[in-house]
């Protein structure tokens, strides 16, 4: 059976909850629309999480890679169009501050994602979930995390779909912090679709 590494994130900066982390754990081990899924949950850590998605890669051999992150604020599903070379933005939880410095200093600008996101977006839709593509996942770990994902894929010549897509503020999180917010049920559903879609 193929194998899809799933990955979430832990908690980060100001929010005690990411909804990423129980969605890696709850789909650890289901198998659904022909994958194996390899749930895994990364740190928030500039050092760390981009390592920690390579090793996967080389552990598992994943057919195709989706990682999950949260974008707070948000208010519907983004899946990203593009990765870039760069770290910065807030302190990480082993509070390193980068300044804009490339992840590889001799990698490319940018890696589009190689998920098929427009029909994500529309499957969404059809299911009557808000979905619409992201031009930007920002700098800071999600980004990184992609841009690992998409450069170690191109450097071993790798033809999965990979890629990222953020995900807004579960309820829970939403009654601790004042954003918009959906059912864990509803973001569960969301992500299923983005692998009927592989
Ligand atoms: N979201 C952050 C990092 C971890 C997460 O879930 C981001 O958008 O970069």
């Amino acid at each position: 059976m193929k194998k899809l590494l799933l990955t979430g994130f832990e908690a980060f900066l100001e929010f005690p909850i990411n909804p990423t982390t129980s969605i890696a754990q709850s789909l650890n081990g289901e198998q659904y629309n022909g994958y194996e899924i390899i749930g895994e949950v990364l740190t928030v850590d500039f050092h760390k999480s981009g390592k920690q998605l390579v090793e996967l890669m080389e552990q598992h051999k994943p057919d195709a890679i989706i990682s999950l992150g949260l974008a707070a604020g948000r208010n519907c599903i983004t899946p990203e169009r593009i990765a870039i070379n760069c770290n910065d933005g807030p302190v990480d939880n082993e509070g390193h501050k980068p300044d804009g410095e490339a992840i590889y200093e001799d990698g490319a600008d940018g890696y589009f994602s190689t998920l098929p996101i427009k029909k994500i977006v529309e499957r969404l839709k059809e299911e009557k979930l808000p979905a619409k593509i992201s031009n930007t996942a920002g700098a800071y770990l999600c980004n990184n995390v992609m841009y690992h994902g998409l450069h170690y894929a191109k450097q071993h010549g790798l033809t999965i779909p990979s890629g990222f897509i953020h995900i807004p503020a579960s309820h829970a999180l939403a009654v601790e912090k004042n954003m918009p917010s959906w059912s864990e049920e509803d973001l569960l559903k969301g992500i299923k679709i983005a692998i009927e879609t592989l």
